[in-house]
């Protein structure tokens, strides 16, 4: 499944690509569930769940759209595992949280949150250099994300670009940050200008200083929450969607200050300096048999 070669390369790297994970038919049955949510968000959506809402347009909002756009509006969701059970099954499977848990050295991994990103053509979203780490309330930076192409993924329609060794970048790490935030809080009190840190200027940086990580639909690549990687405009004629599952170590506890406006905040059933746990976050164990259970 995954060998110490390529657990030494996430190590020194912060990211992995690793190779296929679904066939083709497996990778159509995604789609397929993918496009039931698409036809629920057109039809005005569904907020059973509070993250559901985020990320894309739904109902009224898409009556400028066009009939061949809407099949595509959806940019993101969060939480598909808990709308479509194809997707609940895909955070068992044997090969992604078990190399998961190998990655971040871990019997068990609990899922942060999944998500859909989808870069229509026509709607060429950039993302710019980030790290995934500071945009979430959790204190410690065990986590790892699975990215899942479910269509071909090349540097021109949008693919994953990472900045190879940038986890490790002592100008980007925790230390770093922490002084970012004191010497932001100071000048703002002083009501005096500060300079943009090394971390934050990276988000000008275009994504081909990057390197490109191409996947064909139904294979994935693993980066770290504290890699710095983006991912450019599709300017193609075809689809980008991808599925993204941020898997956290077991122990990662919850840390408000971090990200206090995070979606996901009012599903939290612990408290702040409390390991995350509860229903939205489920475990996922490599020797569970969640997976084969279907067939
Ligand atoms: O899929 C994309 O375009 C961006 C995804 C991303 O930034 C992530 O998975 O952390």
């Amino acid at each position: 499944m995954i060998s110490q070669e390529q657990i030494d390369y996430f190590a020194e790297n912060g990211y992995l690509r690793y190779g296929r994970v679904l066939d083709m038919a497996e990778v159509e049955e995604m789609r397929s569930a993918l496009d039931k949510v698409i036809a629920i968000e057109s039809a005005g959506g569904d907020d059973s769940e509070v993250e559901f809402k985020f990320g894309h347009r739904r109902g009224a909002a898409m009556e400028d759209v066009s009939e061949e756009q809407s099949k595509r509006v959806i940019t993101q969701y969060v939480n598909m595992f808990k709308r479509e059970p194809l997707y609940e099954r895909l955070l068992h499977h044997p090969v992604i949280s078990g190399v998961a848990c190998a990655l971040l050295n871990t019997p068990r991994v609990r899922l942060w949150h999944d998500q859909i990103i989808s870069k229509p053509p026509g709607d060429n979203g950039h993302f710019r250099f980030h790290q995934d780490f500071y945009l979430w309330p959790l204190r410690e930076p065990r986590i790892v994300t699975c990215w899942l192409a479910l269509d071909d993924a090349t540097p021109d329609n949008g693919c994953m670009h990472v900045v190879p060794g940038s986890h490790k970048d002592p100008r980007f790490g925790l230390e770093s940050y922490a002084a970012e935030l004191a010497a932001r809080a100071a000048a703002e009190a002083e009501g005096r200008e500060i300079e943009e840190s090394e971390r934050q200027k990276m988000a000008y940086e275009p994504a081909e200083i990057g390197k490109p990580v191409e996947l064909k639909a139904g294979e994935c690549m693993f980066h770290h929450c504290l890699n710095f990687h983006a991912t450019p405009a599709n300017v193609t004629s075809r689809q980008r969607r991808a599925h993204v599952m941020i898997f956290m170590a077991e122990g990662v506890r919850v840390k408000l200050d971090q990200s206090p406006g995070h979606p996901l905040i009012p599903n939290f059933t612990v408290g702040d300096g409390e390991e995350l746990m509860g229903e939205g976050f489920p475990l996922s164990a490599p020797e569970s048999n969640r997976w084969e259970s279907r067939n």
